[in-house]
């Protein structure tokens, strides 16, 4: 178990499409359990492969509050078989995305089949939060990122918002000193 960076927005990572895990064998489990570890460690309540770096289509969910036990959910290669037409509206973070939160509207209901820790066939079947949770850890395993909902306005911010950082987070080498930018 280990604790792994996770990437943040500039990184071009985060765009690719993440490939299907076929079976869930030891070294997906062992993933698994990488991205639980470093998600409780952010703290968040999901986490796509993508975001450590890992394209693979693996998702970690626990939407269990702090003091609360553990109810850790571990999803491979997760399918939306049915969703809902009504949708519902939460305020959503992402940890590729620090401290940035908007509104998106989603189906507020999802059936999803997928391959879980011990490599059984699952079906789920999300309302609320969890909901939400699931179609923002789907959307990472296809490039997507929750800012993709958004107005093109809002969407250029963030993007431009979260390049700046980087741009100013980055080695001094290349850019002297005495052009380092103000924040
Ligand atoms: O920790 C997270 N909180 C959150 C809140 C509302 C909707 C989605 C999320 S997922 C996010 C962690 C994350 O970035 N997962 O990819
Ligand atoms: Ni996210």
């Amino acid at each position: 178990m280990a604790l792994r960076p996770i990437l943040c927005l500039p990184d071009p990572r985060l765009r690719a499409t993440s490939e299907n895990v076929g079976v869930v064998d030891d070294e997906v489990r062992a993933l698994m359990d990488d991205m639980l570890d470093t998600m409780y460690a952010a703290p968040g309540i999901g986490l796509a492969a993508i975001q450590i770096g890992v394209p693979k289509r693996v998702l970690v969910i626990d939407l269990a509050k702090k003091g609360e036990l553990p109810t850790p959910l571990f999803v491979a290669d997760p399918e939306i078989i049915e969703k809902s037409d009504e949708l519902s509206t939460y305020e959503e973070g992402c940890l590729s995305l620090p401290e940035y939160y908007e509104d998106v509207q989603r189906p507020a209901r999802v059936k999803v089949r997928y391959l879980d820790r011990n490599n059984e066939r699952q079906e789920i079947e999300a309302t609320g939060l969890l909901a939400t949770c699931l179609q923002h850890e789907m959307d990472h395993l296809d490039g997507k990122l929750f800012i993709d909902h958004l107005s093109r306005l809002k969407r250029d911010r963030a993007e431009k918002k979260f390049a700046k950082a980087a741009r100013l987070a980055e080695p001094l080498a290349p850019r002297g000193p005495e052009i380092r930018e103000k924040v």
